[in-house]
């Protein structure tokens, strides 16, 4: 079968939920991605940020296959003796008395906001059913009813109300609105990235998550930081908040916490909030269960010994000083922290940043585009020095196309 084969008997059989780039892959090895005509692609998304440690991680799908041959799933109706090592490596590892493990960033989220929900009203003591939750305007947390409930982008979601109630919408970056909305009583959390990434990797002024932190202590409100996307190491830190020492009262984890090996989400917080849920009151069948926990402890071993923080912040400074020199007619804007970075696209006779994204492709390297005209670049952290170099010429001759 060849490309279009595989293209068309997907858009035959399967949902048209996505738009994807016309690449039909099947193999992947560290920085590099192959599609089924056996072309080499240098991998500019990582799926999102789930393959930081890279495709096929050799010490991944060891840990991975080994544990899946001794014990795959026990539920949590009984103890496994590999959930207690990971909640232990994860309390030493990021400094929180508790962990919560989920499966999808979405289930992540979810648990995070029924903890401020419990909190609210076990701890405050907001009075029942008046809990309210601060989030801002083009954020993204994932595709659930009550997340998308949180959700300025119509396309996340028009036409799946009615919708959870119980959300404050405010602008993001703004330290004004943020103070107004969390001085109201009924307010129980503010859930924010530290970096907008599907928003089009929108950082924050320098001191924004400070500010917040010092609000939400002023006003007693749980700071909730989604670092699915931002963490383990994207932004050259283990979390994009330690770049402003900033610790969240509760923290969501994803995506690359299983090195894009399997679905593995959790929530870290401290025993005030993590004890206010009880045994029966929330859950998952798979969460937690023993090859996350194998996975999980690897893949945040690797950030560790293959020192993926401080490439991330090298490789990136790299690729930032890299573009932002280039003189392209396409390129408005370069902005990003560490390697997640996007570069606003200037429409250039008649061509957009899907088009700029098909020149790569052909060029071999593969990229996606997000709202506005902005394409992400956002490369495993394992890229080297030359690896980027190579890359980064084959973007500019993409852009030099037209
Ligand atoms: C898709 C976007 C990225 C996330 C943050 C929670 C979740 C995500 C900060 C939910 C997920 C994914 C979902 C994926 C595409 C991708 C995405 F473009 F949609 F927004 F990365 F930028 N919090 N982001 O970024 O995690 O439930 O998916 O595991 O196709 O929807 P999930």
């Amino acid at each position: 079968m060849n490309t279009n084969e595989y293209i068309a008997r997907e858009a035959h059989y399967g949902a048209h939920n996505y738009h994807p780039l016309p690449v039909v892959l099947e193999k992947g090895e560290g920085v590099f991605v192959w599609d089924v005509e056996g072309k080499k692609y240098f991998d500019f998304l990582s799926a999102y940020s789930a393959v930081n440690q890279g495709h096929c991680h050799p010490r991944l799908v060891k840990a991975l296959s080994e544990q899946a041959s001794k014990l795959a799933l026990t539920s949590r109706a009984f103890y496994s003796n590999k959930l207690g090592e990971w909640e232990e490596f994860m309390h030493h590892f990021f400094g929180y008395d508790k962990m919560l493990p989920m499966n999808s960033g979405a289930e992540g989220v979810e648990t995070a906001l029924k903890l401020a929900r419990k909190w609210a009203y076990k701890v405050k003591g907001i009075a029942r059913e008046k809990a309210k939750i601060v989030v801002c305007n083009g954020n993204f947390h994932g595709r659930t009813i009550t997340i998308v409930s949180m959700s300025s982008d119509p396309d996340a979601y028009n036409e799946y109300g009615p919708y959870t109630p119980g959300f404050i919408n405010i602008p993001y970056n703004d330290v004004v609105a943020l103070e107004q909305a969390l001085s109201d009583p009924d307010v129980a959390a503010f859930l924010t990235e530290p970096i907008q990434a599907e928003a089009g990797v929108f950082v924050p002024e320098d001191g924004f998550l400070k500010a917040a932190r010092e609000l939400c202590d002023q006003y007693n409100v749980l700071l909730i930081a989604d670092e699915i996307q931002t963490g383990i190491a994207r932004t050259g830190k283990m979390l994009a908040v330690d770049h402003e020492n900033v610790r969240p009262d509760i923290l969501i984890l994803g995506k690359a916490i299983s090195g894009g090996m399997y679905p593995i989400s959790c929530v870290l917080a401290n025993n005030e909030i993590m004890l206010t849920i009880k045994p029966g009151e929330h859950g998952s069948t798979y969460g937690g269960n023993p090859i996350a926990a194998a996975v999980a402890m690897e893949a945040l071993q690797i950030i560790k010994d293959e020192k993926l923080e401080e490439n991330s912040s090298k490789m990136g400074e790299l690729f930032r000083n890299e573009m932002s020199k280039f003189d392209s007619p396409f390129i408005a804007e370069v902005r990003g922290k560490g390697l997640l970075n996007a570069i606003t696209i200037n429409p250039n006779n008649g061509k957009e940043a899907w088009d700029v994204c098909l020149a790569m492709k052909d060029e071999g390297v593969i990229a996606k585009p997000t709202h506005g005209n902005i394409i992400r670049f956002t490369p495993p952290l394992t890229i080297n020095k030359d690896q980027m170099l190579d890359a980064i010429e084959r973007i500019k001759k993409a852009m030099k196309k037209f």
